[in-house]
């Protein structure tokens, strides 16, 4: 295991919150370093593919942040048990994603316009509402209530991750249903270390 880790990221929770929870949830210290977006242009250029977030490991570089999110989670137990276990949660980050896709135009960092936005939301719901129906569905198969497997597994902390944006983005109302998610949500929230914080943690928008 490195000896120091640095994870740089905008102040937001964004595509370095899931990371933050898993150096948290193994009890690995890490420097939280959080870039303005007013120092990001003299940056830029240093960071490995131009984005953030990226970490740094004694000193190495390592972008993209589900990389690092399995490169950390393999330092702490967090990598689910099997090979096909690794697949699907490989393939549930993607659908993640997918369910982020379609959201870009309701981001309140990239609309403004609080009418406009919220005038958006019911179109984009119905878009993104079946795959949510697929991660519950994931879920209600899977009688230990992870994503994955008999075990939490980093996969688990990009669907808190996730799921905290997207009520950002939508509101708690869409969610009311999804009983298997409201489930997992809890329990991740409930774990002592990552109870203690999200109570301390710095408050963004997103
Ligand atoms: N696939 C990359 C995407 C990273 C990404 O889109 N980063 C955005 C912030 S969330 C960024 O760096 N934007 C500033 C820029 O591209 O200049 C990952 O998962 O890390």
């Amino acid at each position: 295991m490195a000896k120091n880790y640095k994870l740089i990221y905008f102040n937001l929770r964004g595509k370095a919150e899931h990371i933050r929870l898993i150096f948290v949830h193994g009890n690995i210290q890490y420097e939280d370093v959080r870039v303005e977006f007013s120092e990001w242009p003299a940056l830029k250029p240093k960071a490995p593919f131009g984005q953030l977030p990226y970490l740094e490991a004694d000193g190495k570089q390592l972008a993209q942040s589900n990389a690092i999110a399995r490169f950390v989670s393999k330092q702490c137990n967090l990598m689910p048990s099997s090979d096909w276990e690794q697949a699907q949660a490989d393939e549930l980050a993607e659908l993640f994603d997918d369910i982020k896709e379609p959201t870009r135009a309701v981001n309140p960092l990239r609309e403004k316009d609080e009418a406009k936005r919220k005038s958006l939301i019911p179109d984009i719901l119905a878009t993104v509402s079946p795959l949510l129906d697929k991660v519950e569905a994931r879920l209600a198969a899977n009688p230990s209530g992870w994503l994955v497997g008999n075990k939490i597994s980093w996969i688990d902390f990009l669907f808190f991750s996730s799921t905290e944006y997207f009520i950002a983005v939508f509101g708690k109302e869409p969610f009311a249903k999804y009983t298997h998610q409201k489930a997992l949500f809890k329990k991740i929230k409930e774990i002592p270390q990552i109870a203690t914080y999200l109570t301390t943690r710095k408050e963004t928008i997103l």
